[in-house]
């Protein structure tokens, strides 16, 4: 990697805690990824963009903003990239999947928070996240009540904090707010770029970014076949690059990768041995470096063939469908498409059980894994109704609680190992 000493301090990133965290980040993906056998020759791109992921990657945003783009940072899939692309403004996804400054974190959160939102706070007060620090804009969404409530916090650390407000329940009402939501986020996005949003422009944002929803849902249809052509933890890499890289070449890059993996299925070829036991992974988003559990599941002689989660179909497998051209009728698509996207925080939520049981059928899978982290009321919650109606309909469901720490590595692996055994 070049030297990007100078940027990163510019940016008041803390060097030597930054350092470290690229360090160990630099190992962990040496021994997780790197050591998998007969992986697609289109992960290399892949690994490049992680290798450079605090430095190109930041790079081209500095230079985007230098030629007068905005770069804007958010939490959530709710966010929609569409709306940024059309004020030719750089989305990045600001989630932080690793145990980092958790003491400095609970100086101003209380213990019993998600490692998710403690982990952005980690991040924000050691100083070590580039994207954060090069965001003119931080967007928020009122989703779960740890982060409403953490936005509260974040606000006066961050350059610019804007808060959605999102809908509870799939109702008319809750479509109308999302719709009056989207307006003013565009409105916001418009008064910080300079730039007006045109049905034009909006257009071309939406397509863009059905372009890249195509390439990954085309990623993981492919993942059907058995052998597996790809493993989960390659599959769940390209969903996490997914909030980080420039969408048009990430697209290309996808299909790229999609091309050779159909080739793989149309000679047999997979990363595991045919006939090797099948799972979903379904329950809350996995940020970069969240890779403990599917390394923990594909070492247990088991396959991930489908993620259930914002990183993975939940946050891809609807592309916003537009038949009018007016700024009205994009952003009545939009809002559509985004008004589907069902996550624990609504209530009631039937489609997502419904869409797991959909997926473990076309997926071929034999079991579901589902993954809380700790202290996720939604998604704890809602993990003993998804389990009994899966168990319900024959397909045998672990329900596994973790945070970021490795100190139930063990005891994880071995739930999960029975599990597979039962399968
Ligand atoms: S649409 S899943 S990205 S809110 S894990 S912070 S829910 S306590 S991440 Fe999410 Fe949007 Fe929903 Fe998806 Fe809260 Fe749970 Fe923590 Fe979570």
């Amino acid at each position: 990697m070049a030297d990007y000493t100078k940027m990163w301090s510019e940016l008041g990133l803390d060097l030597k805690s930054h350092d470290a965290l690229l360090s160990i980040l630099g190992s962990a993906y040496g021994d997780i990824f790197l050591s998998q056998k007969d992986r697609p020759e289109g992960m290399k791109y892949f690994d490049f963009v992680m290798s450079e992921v605090h430095g190109l990657r930041i790079q081209e945003l500095m230079e985007a903003k230098a030629r007068g783009r905005i770069v804007v940072g958010s939490y959530c899939v709710f966010v929609p990239e569409e709306l940024i692309l059309a004020v030719d403004g750089v989305s990045v996804g600001l989630c932080a999947g690793a145990e980092f400054n958790f003491e400095g974190a609970e100086e101003v959160l209380p213990r019993n928070t998600c490692a998710l939102i403690k982990s952005a706070f980690g991040f924000k007060f050691g100083k070590v996240c580039p994207y954060l620090e090069a965001c003119d804009v931080v967007v928020g969404e009122n989703t779960c009540d740890g982060k409403k409530k953490a936005y509260e916090i974040l606000g006066p650390l961050v350059t610019d904090l804007y808060v959605i407000d999102l809908h509870q329940t799939k109702s008319d009402m809750g479509r109308a707010l999302l719709k009056e939501e989207y307006r003013r986020f565009a409105a916001k996005l418009e008064s910080v770029s300079g730039k007006k949003i045109t049905p034009d422009s909006l257009k071309k944002g939406i397509e863009v970014v059905n372009a890249k929803r195509m390439a990954v849902k085309r990623l993981a249809a492919i993942r059907a076949a058995d052998p597996a052509p790809i493993s989960g933890l390659d599959a769940l890499l390209v969903n996490q690059v997914f909030f980080y890289d420039d969408p048009v070449r990430f697209t290309h890059s996808v299909n790229q990768l999609c091309d050779e993996l159909e080739e793989r299925v149309k000679q047999g070829i997979g990363v595991f041995a045919q006939g090797t036991t099948r799972v979903i992974v379904s329950g809350c988003p996995m940020a970069v470096p969240n890779w403990k559990l599917p390394m923990l599941i594909e070492s247990s002689n088991a396959v991930i063939v489908g993620e259930e989660s914002c990183v993975g179909e939940r946050g891809t497998r609807w592309l916003t469908e537009f038949r009018g051209e007016t700024e009205e009728d994009l952003l009545d698509a939009l809002t559509e498409r985004y008004f589907s996207i069902d996550c624990a925080v609504f209530t009631p939520n039937p489609s997502r059980v419904d869409y797991v049981k959909e997926m473990t059928k076309k997926l071929n899978a034999q079991g579901v894994i589902h993954y809380s982290l700790q202290f996720c009321q939604p998604h704890m919650v809602e993990s003993g109704p998804v389990e009994k109606e899966l168990e319900k309909s024959g397909i045998p469901t672990l329900r596994l609680e973790t945070d970021y720490s490795q100190e139930d590595a063990g005891q994880l692996k071995t739930r999960i190992e029975a599990f597979v055994e039962r399968l």
